[in-house]
Protein backbone atom coordinates (compact mmCIF):
# COMPACT_ATOMS: atom_id res chain seq x y z
CA UNK A 1 0.00 0.00 0.00
CA UNK A 2 1.42 3.66 -1.45
CA UNK A 3 1.03 6.26 1.25
CA UNK A 4 0.47 10.08 0.38
CA UNK A 5 2.69 12.15 2.87
CA UNK A 6 0.82 15.72 3.15
CA UNK A 7 -2.52 17.15 4.23
CA UNK A 8 -5.47 15.37 5.34
CA UNK A 9 -8.40 16.62 3.03
CA UNK A 10 -11.21 14.92 4.68
CA UNK A 11 -13.71 16.70 2.36
CA UNK A 12 -11.93 15.60 -0.85
CA UNK A 13 -14.78 15.53 -4.00
CA UNK A 14 -14.89 11.98 -4.71
CA UNK A 15 -17.01 9.68 -6.43
CA UNK A 16 -16.12 5.68 -6.67
CA UNK A 17 -14.67 4.12 -10.24
CA UNK A 18 -17.68 2.85 -12.06
CA UNK A 19 -18.19 -0.92 -11.82
CA UNK A 20 -16.35 -2.93 -14.25
CA UNK A 21 -13.93 -0.22 -15.32
CA UNK A 22 -10.39 -1.22 -15.83
CA UNK A 23 -8.47 1.56 -15.44
CA UNK A 24 -6.72 3.49 -12.62
CA UNK A 25 -8.25 7.08 -13.67
CA UNK A 26 -11.99 7.63 -14.38
CA UNK A 27 -13.73 10.61 -14.90
CA UNK A 28 -16.42 12.74 -12.62
CA UNK A 29 -19.86 11.83 -14.17
CA UNK A 30 -20.66 15.36 -13.76
CA UNK A 31 -18.03 16.95 -16.44
CA UNK A 32 -17.25 19.83 -17.22
CA UNK A 33 -17.24 21.20 -14.11
CA UNK A 34 -16.32 24.66 -15.61
CA UNK A 35 -17.55 26.24 -18.20
CA UNK A 36 -17.66 29.48 -20.41
CA UNK A 37 -20.88 30.17 -18.34
CA UNK A 38 -18.78 30.72 -14.95
CA UNK A 39 -18.18 33.85 -15.97
CA UNK A 40 -19.38 37.12 -17.86
CA UNK A 41 -17.31 37.69 -21.18
CA UNK A 42 -15.22 34.30 -21.05
CA UNK A 43 -14.92 32.84 -24.34
CA UNK A 44 -13.00 29.56 -22.28
CA UNK A 45 -12.36 28.44 -18.62
CA UNK A 46 -9.46 25.47 -18.94
CA UNK A 47 -6.13 24.96 -17.08
CA UNK A 48 -6.75 25.72 -13.54
CA UNK A 49 -5.31 25.28 -10.32
CA UNK A 50 -7.13 24.82 -6.88
CA UNK A 51 -5.92 24.09 -3.38
CA UNK A 52 -7.61 23.41 -0.02
CA UNK A 53 -8.44 26.22 1.75
CA UNK A 54 -10.25 27.38 4.89
CA UNK A 55 -13.39 24.88 5.21
CA UNK A 56 -13.20 24.80 1.04
CA UNK A 57 -10.86 25.70 -1.72
CA UNK A 58 -9.79 28.38 -3.31
CA UNK A 59 -8.10 28.30 -7.37
CA UNK A 60 -7.04 30.43 -9.97
CA UNK A 61 -8.50 29.74 -13.25
CA UNK A 62 -6.94 30.60 -16.76
CA UNK A 63 -10.13 32.75 -18.15
CA UNK A 64 -9.60 33.86 -21.65
CA UNK A 65 -11.88 36.70 -22.36
CA UNK A 66 -13.72 37.18 -25.28
CA UNK A 67 -10.90 39.21 -26.98
CA UNK A 68 -8.96 36.16 -26.48
CA UNK A 69 -6.24 38.00 -23.97
CA UNK A 70 -5.38 35.17 -21.58
CA UNK A 71 -5.96 36.17 -17.96
CA UNK A 72 -6.36 34.68 -14.28
CA UNK A 73 -8.32 35.00 -11.97
CA UNK A 74 -9.25 33.64 -8.06
CA UNK A 75 -12.53 31.38 -7.50
CA UNK A 76 -13.74 30.03 -4.11
CA UNK A 77 -15.64 26.90 -3.98
CA UNK A 78 -16.92 24.61 -0.86
CA UNK A 79 -17.29 21.50 -2.24
CA UNK A 80 -14.17 21.74 -5.01
CA UNK A 81 -16.82 21.48 -7.59
CA UNK A 82 -19.08 23.82 -8.19
CA UNK A 83 -17.08 27.35 -8.15
CA UNK A 84 -17.68 31.26 -7.70
CA UNK A 85 -15.16 32.75 -10.07
CA UNK A 86 -14.19 36.70 -9.38
CA UNK A 87 -14.03 39.28 -11.88
CA UNK A 88 -10.33 40.93 -11.15
CA UNK A 89 -8.03 39.98 -12.84
CA UNK A 90 -4.87 39.17 -10.62
CA UNK A 91 -2.26 38.57 -13.66
CA UNK A 92 -2.16 38.67 -17.21
CA UNK A 93 -0.90 34.88 -18.56
CA UNK A 94 -1.75 31.47 -18.68
CA UNK A 95 -1.76 27.44 -16.98
CA UNK A 96 -1.31 28.06 -13.41
CA UNK A 97 -0.27 25.86 -10.95
CA UNK A 98 -0.77 26.21 -6.78
CA UNK A 99 1.10 25.26 -4.00
CA UNK A 100 1.50 25.57 -0.36
CA UNK A 101 4.77 25.79 1.20
CA UNK A 102 5.04 26.73 4.36
CA UNK A 103 2.25 28.57 5.00
CA UNK A 104 1.98 30.58 1.80
CA UNK A 105 0.23 29.97 -1.54
CA UNK A 106 2.93 30.38 -4.55
CA UNK A 107 1.32 30.88 -7.70
CA UNK A 108 3.49 29.53 -10.79
CA UNK A 109 2.50 30.37 -14.25
CA UNK A 110 3.06 31.46 -17.73
CA UNK A 111 3.66 34.55 -17.53
CA UNK A 112 3.92 36.54 -20.81
CA UNK A 113 6.77 39.41 -21.55
CA UNK A 114 7.71 41.25 -24.34
CA UNK A 115 10.18 38.49 -25.76
CA UNK A 116 8.32 34.90 -25.21
CA UNK A 117 6.72 33.46 -22.11
CA UNK A 118 8.69 32.80 -18.53
CA UNK A 119 7.78 31.18 -15.44
CA UNK A 120 5.59 34.06 -13.28
CA UNK A 121 5.85 33.36 -9.61
CA UNK A 122 3.86 35.23 -6.58
CA UNK A 123 2.34 34.27 -3.29
CA UNK A 124 -0.62 34.87 -1.33
CA UNK A 125 -1.99 33.74 1.88
CA UNK A 126 -5.42 35.35 1.63
CA UNK A 127 -5.66 35.17 -2.40
CA UNK A 128 -6.72 38.80 -2.10
CA UNK A 129 -3.43 40.34 -1.77
CA UNK A 130 -0.33 39.07 -4.21
CA UNK A 131 3.25 39.54 -3.67
CA UNK A 132 4.99 38.72 -7.66
CA UNK A 133 8.38 37.81 -7.10
CA UNK A 134 11.32 37.91 -9.90
CA UNK A 135 10.35 35.57 -13.04
CA UNK A 136 11.89 32.58 -12.50
CA UNK A 137 13.81 32.17 -15.68
CA UNK A 138 14.66 34.25 -19.17
CA UNK A 139 11.89 33.51 -22.06
CA UNK A 140 11.39 30.89 -23.34
CA UNK A 141 9.45 28.60 -21.09
CA UNK A 142 5.86 27.05 -20.22
CA UNK A 143 4.67 24.20 -17.25
CA UNK A 144 6.95 25.61 -14.37
CA UNK A 145 5.84 23.75 -11.51
CA UNK A 146 6.90 24.11 -7.80
CA UNK A 147 7.64 21.38 -5.66
CA UNK A 148 5.64 21.29 -1.95
CA UNK A 149 8.52 21.24 0.18
CA UNK A 150 12.30 22.08 0.28
CA UNK A 151 14.31 18.93 -0.71
CA UNK A 152 17.69 19.38 0.69
CA UNK A 153 17.35 23.38 1.84
CA UNK A 154 16.08 24.02 -1.77
CA UNK A 155 13.33 25.13 -3.98
CA UNK A 156 12.05 22.77 -7.10
CA UNK A 157 10.73 23.71 -9.58
CA UNK A 158 9.90 21.82 -12.62
CA UNK A 159 10.39 23.71 -16.14
CA UNK A 160 9.96 22.89 -19.49
CA UNK A 161 12.00 25.20 -21.82
CA UNK A 162 10.78 25.64 -25.64
CA UNK A 163 10.16 28.21 -28.12
CA UNK A 164 7.60 31.16 -28.85
CA UNK A 165 5.29 29.00 -30.55
CA UNK A 166 3.67 25.68 -30.84
CA UNK A 167 7.22 23.95 -29.68
CA UNK A 168 7.49 20.70 -31.37
CA UNK A 169 10.34 19.71 -28.71
CA UNK A 170 10.12 20.14 -25.03
CA UNK A 171 11.57 18.08 -22.26
CA UNK A 172 11.44 18.97 -18.30
CA UNK A 173 14.07 20.25 -16.36
CA UNK A 174 14.07 20.79 -12.56
CA UNK A 175 15.81 24.16 -11.22
CA UNK A 176 16.31 24.62 -7.64
CA UNK A 177 17.05 27.93 -5.82
CA UNK A 178 17.74 28.83 -2.00
CA UNK A 179 15.80 32.09 -2.13
CA UNK A 180 12.80 31.43 -5.06
CA UNK A 181 14.87 34.38 -6.92
CA UNK A 182 17.62 32.50 -8.15
CA UNK A 183 17.21 29.39 -9.51
CA UNK A 184 20.38 27.22 -10.76
CA UNK A 185 21.75 23.45 -10.66
CA UNK A 186 19.26 23.01 -13.99
CA UNK A 187 18.68 18.98 -14.07
CA UNK A 188 17.31 17.12 -16.88
CA UNK A 189 14.84 15.00 -15.66
CA UNK A 190 12.33 13.31 -19.03
CA UNK A 191 12.01 13.47 -22.20
CA UNK A 192 9.57 12.07 -24.60
CA UNK A 193 9.84 8.46 -25.18
CA UNK A 194 6.91 6.71 -26.27
CA UNK A 195 4.37 7.24 -29.35
CA UNK A 196 1.73 8.89 -27.08
CA UNK A 197 3.90 11.92 -25.66
CA UNK A 198 6.24 11.71 -28.77
CA UNK A 199 6.42 15.57 -29.47
CA UNK A 200 7.20 16.82 -25.78
CA UNK A 201 6.44 16.96 -22.20
CA UNK A 202 5.66 19.30 -19.56
CA UNK A 203 4.97 18.73 -15.73
CA UNK A 204 1.26 18.59 -14.63
CA UNK A 205 -0.43 19.55 -10.93
CA UNK A 206 2.70 20.58 -8.02
CA UNK A 207 3.96 16.75 -7.66
CA UNK A 208 2.25 14.53 -5.08
CA UNK A 209 4.93 13.07 -2.20
CA UNK A 210 4.39 9.20 -1.09
CA UNK A 211 6.69 6.96 0.57
CA UNK A 212 7.49 5.87 -2.65
CA UNK A 213 9.21 9.39 -4.09
CA UNK A 214 7.14 11.94 -5.98
CA UNK A 215 3.92 11.04 -7.60
CA UNK A 216 4.17 13.66 -11.17
CA UNK A 217 1.71 13.67 -13.33
CA UNK A 218 2.50 15.69 -16.68
CA UNK A 219 1.13 16.15 -19.94
CA UNK A 220 2.42 14.44 -23.20
CA UNK A 221 2.21 15.78 -26.67
CA UNK A 222 1.23 13.21 -29.87
CA UNK A 223 1.51 14.93 -33.26
CA UNK A 224 -0.70 13.20 -35.46
CA UNK A 225 -1.56 14.39 -39.17
CA UNK A 226 -4.39 16.05 -37.78
CA UNK A 227 -2.40 18.32 -35.32
CA UNK A 228 -1.55 17.73 -31.65
CA UNK A 229 -3.14 15.34 -29.14
CA UNK A 230 -2.32 16.02 -25.34
CA UNK A 231 -3.25 12.88 -22.89
CA UNK A 232 -1.87 12.40 -19.14
CA UNK A 233 1.18 10.69 -18.15
CA UNK A 234 2.56 9.79 -14.84
CA UNK A 235 5.61 9.23 -13.20
CA UNK A 236 7.58 8.65 -9.83
CA UNK A 237 10.72 10.59 -9.17
CA UNK A 238 13.14 10.24 -6.43
CA UNK A 239 12.15 11.39 -3.29
CA UNK A 240 16.15 13.17 -2.19
CA UNK A 241 16.94 14.03 -6.34
CA UNK A 242 14.26 14.27 -8.23
CA UNK A 243 15.53 14.88 -11.27
CA UNK A 244 15.63 10.91 -11.43
CA UNK A 245 12.72 9.14 -12.42
CA UNK A 246 12.43 5.84 -10.79
CA UNK A 247 8.80 4.22 -12.67
CA UNK A 248 7.07 5.93 -15.49
CA UNK A 249 4.32 4.86 -17.07
CA UNK A 250 4.85 4.02 -20.92
CA UNK A 251 1.14 4.63 -21.62
CA UNK A 252 -1.14 7.71 -21.16
CA UNK A 253 -3.34 7.21 -17.92
CA UNK A 254 -6.04 9.72 -19.27
CA UNK A 255 -6.61 10.89 -23.16
CA UNK A 256 -9.73 13.13 -24.95
CA UNK A 257 -11.83 10.21 -25.47
CA UNK A 258 -14.97 11.93 -24.32
CA UNK A 259 -16.44 14.82 -26.52
CA UNK A 260 -15.70 17.54 -24.13
CA UNK A 261 -11.99 16.72 -24.68
CA UNK A 262 -12.35 16.09 -28.06
CA UNK A 263 -14.14 18.97 -29.26
CA UNK A 264 -13.34 22.89 -28.06
CA UNK A 265 -11.36 25.15 -29.04
CA UNK A 266 -8.39 23.32 -29.23
CA UNK A 267 -9.71 19.86 -29.97
CA UNK A 268 -7.85 16.59 -28.27
CA UNK A 269 -6.77 18.24 -25.51
CA UNK A 270 -6.27 16.99 -21.22
CA UNK A 271 -4.61 19.23 -19.95
CA UNK A 272 -3.98 18.44 -16.19
CA UNK A 273 -3.09 21.16 -13.87
CA UNK A 274 -3.74 20.17 -10.48
CA UNK A 275 -4.40 17.26 -8.01
CA UNK A 276 -5.97 17.41 -4.75
CA UNK A 277 -4.46 14.48 -2.56
CA UNK A 278 -5.87 13.03 0.81
CA UNK A 279 -3.04 11.73 2.90
CA UNK A 280 -5.83 9.95 4.92
CA UNK A 281 -7.51 7.69 2.14
CA UNK A 282 -4.80 7.78 -0.37
CA UNK A 283 -7.60 9.37 -2.60
CA UNK A 284 -6.57 12.36 -5.67
CA UNK A 285 -8.77 14.22 -7.25
CA UNK A 286 -7.34 15.25 -10.76
CA UNK A 287 -8.37 18.91 -12.46
CA UNK A 288 -7.14 19.16 -16.27
CA UNK A 289 -7.99 21.34 -19.26
CA UNK A 290 -10.66 19.97 -21.44
CA UNK A 291 -10.38 20.87 -25.21
CA UNK A 292 -8.90 24.26 -24.28
CA UNK A 293 -12.53 25.17 -23.14
CA UNK A 294 -13.45 23.99 -19.89
CA UNK A 295 -11.97 22.77 -16.70
CA UNK A 296 -12.97 18.76 -16.21
CA UNK A 297 -11.85 16.38 -13.36
CA UNK A 298 -10.82 12.71 -12.70
CA UNK A 299 -10.17 10.78 -9.94
CA UNK A 300 -7.80 7.81 -8.96
CA UNK A 301 -6.05 6.60 -5.87
CA UNK A 302 -2.70 6.60 -5.36
CA UNK A 303 -2.02 2.62 -5.15
CA UNK A 304 -4.05 2.53 -8.15
CA UNK A 305 -1.69 4.73 -10.15
CA UNK A 306 1.66 3.71 -8.57
CA UNK A 307 0.37 0.18 -9.39
CA UNK A 308 -0.27 0.92 -12.55
CA UNK A 309 2.77 2.85 -13.54
CA UNK A 310 4.79 -0.31 -11.85
CA UNK A 311 2.64 -2.87 -14.32
CA UNK A 312 3.65 -0.43 -17.08
CA UNK A 313 7.06 0.64 -16.15
CA UNK A 314 9.24 1.93 -18.98
CA UNK A 315 12.41 2.40 -16.84
CA UNK A 316 13.56 -1.14 -16.56
C1 LIG B 1 0.01 24.43 -24.79
C2 LIG B 1 -0.44 25.46 -23.78
C3 LIG B 1 -1.71 25.02 -23.10
C4 LIG B 1 -2.74 24.48 -24.05
C5 LIG B 1 -2.12 23.50 -25.03
C6 LIG B 1 -3.10 23.00 -26.08
O1 LIG B 1 1.08 24.90 -25.56
O2 LIG B 1 -0.66 26.65 -24.42
O3 LIG B 1 -2.27 26.12 -22.44
O4 LIG B 1 -3.76 23.83 -23.35
O5 LIG B 1 -1.03 24.10 -25.68
O6 LIG B 1 -3.54 24.07 -26.89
Amino acid sequence: MAKIIGEKIPNIPWQDKPEGYQYPVWRYSGNPVITRDNLYMANSIFNSAVVPYGDGFAGVFRVDVMSRDHTLVVGYSKDAIHWELEEKVIFRGYDPRLCLIDGKYYLSWVNLTPHGTTIGIAYTTDFKEWTQLEDACYPVARNGVLFPRKVNDEYLLLIRPCDRGHTPYGDIFLSHSKDLTYWGKHRFVMKPVKNWEMTKVGAGPTPIETDEGWLMFYHGVLTSCNGFTYAMGAAILDKDEPWKVLHRADCFLLAPHELYECVGDVPNVVFPCAALADSETGRIAIYYGAADTSVAMAFTTVDETIDFIKKNDLIK
